[in-house]
């Protein structure tokens, strides 16, 4: 797979050179590319940003030197010289990720098909973002040509200076599922297998115990079955407490009888819609 970032703060991405990411890239599994946005700029200073259309506080990226940087990198100019000599697209579409703090939140579903992909490219803005004509060209390059795709997406709920660090975590999480990456290969099979959708269950290893901290018995049982149970009931009870909202979400038929008492005794109606949390008014689906 092939990643390109473009930025102003190439230093930023120096963690890519590290661990899991670092070995994937040295074992010729992932080439990833950072570059400098400046490396685009035509006058004396290398500007990228301006004062912003409207008013309010802060700058925002130019649209000029994001276009002539993406058009290289996505290999644009490419595309047009084919379809002028009517020579049929060259490689599969590159994906234009755009971080930004109004995007749709990643996850992990997103992260598993972009393994799939062979060419990321994430343009990091810095300031107030990133003129918002550069999302919308890239669009109407995307259904015109179908040799790009664009995608605008947020880490989470919370405001950073920069889109550096959700490029960092976008790489990391791809590149983790790439084929040949991890070390263990029944890893990622477990990972997808076991949880259904539920928060982890806590893991344990030595000493059985640890300032007067002792490892559930049941994991030193031995007894398979009744340590599978137990981990079911400690990714619910903590999928309870801490994200309700993934298990009023899914699928009703994921849960057993066991499920059901349990979800019981801490108050939760189990119906055939599913799982309710206490406390919660019917939210109704009839117009009544
Ligand atoms: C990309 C620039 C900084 C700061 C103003 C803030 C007003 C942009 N989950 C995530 N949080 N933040 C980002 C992210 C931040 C970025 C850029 C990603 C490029 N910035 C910036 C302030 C503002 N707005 C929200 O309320 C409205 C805009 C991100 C991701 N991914």
């Amino acid at each position: 797979m092939r990643v390109d970032v473009l930025t102003i703060f190439p230093e930023y991405l120096a963690p890519l050179d590290l661990s899991l990411v670092g070995k994937a890239r040295s074992a010729g599994i992932l080439d990833v590319r950072v570059h400098d946005l400046r490396d685009w700029t035509l006058d004396r200073h290398r500007t990228v940003d301006d004062t912003p259309f409207g008013g309010g506080a802060g700058m925002v990226m130019r649209p000029d030197v994001w276009g002539r940087a993406l058009d290289e990198v996505l290999g644009l100019e490419r595309v047009v010289d084919a379809s002028a000599a009517s020579v049929d697209p060259v490689a599969a579409p590159a994906r234009l990720l755009i971080p930004t703090p109004s995007g749709t939140p990643l996850d992990q579903r997103t992260a598993e098909a972009l393994a799939r992909e062979s060419h990321l490219v994430i343009a990091c803005g810095r300031y107030e973002g990133i003129d918002a004509r550069v999302a919308e060209h890239y669009r109407r390059v995307a259904d015109e040509h179908e040799s790009v795709s664009v995608s605008e997406f947020s880490l989470g709920d919370y405001v950073l200076n920069g889109g550096e660090v959700a490029a960092l975590v976008l790489i990391e999480a791809v590149a983790r599922l790439l084929p040949g990456v991890v070390g263990n290969p029944r890893s990622l099979d477990e990972e997808s297998h076991g949880s259904s959708g539920l928060l982890e269950y806590g893991v344990y290893t030595k000493p059985p115990t640890w300032r007067g901290l002792d490892v559930p018995e049941v994991l030193l049982s031995g007894h398979h079955a009744r340590i599978e149970r137990w981990r079911r009931d400690e990714a619910l009870r903590r999928t309870a407490e801490r994200r309700p909202e993934i298990l009023e979400r899914a699928d009703p038929g994921a849960f057993d009888p066991h499920d059901h008492d349990l979800l019981s005794s801490w108050g939760w109606t189990t119906g055939p819609g599913g799982p309710r949390r206490p406390g919660e008014a019917d939210q109704g689906s009839s117009a009544g």
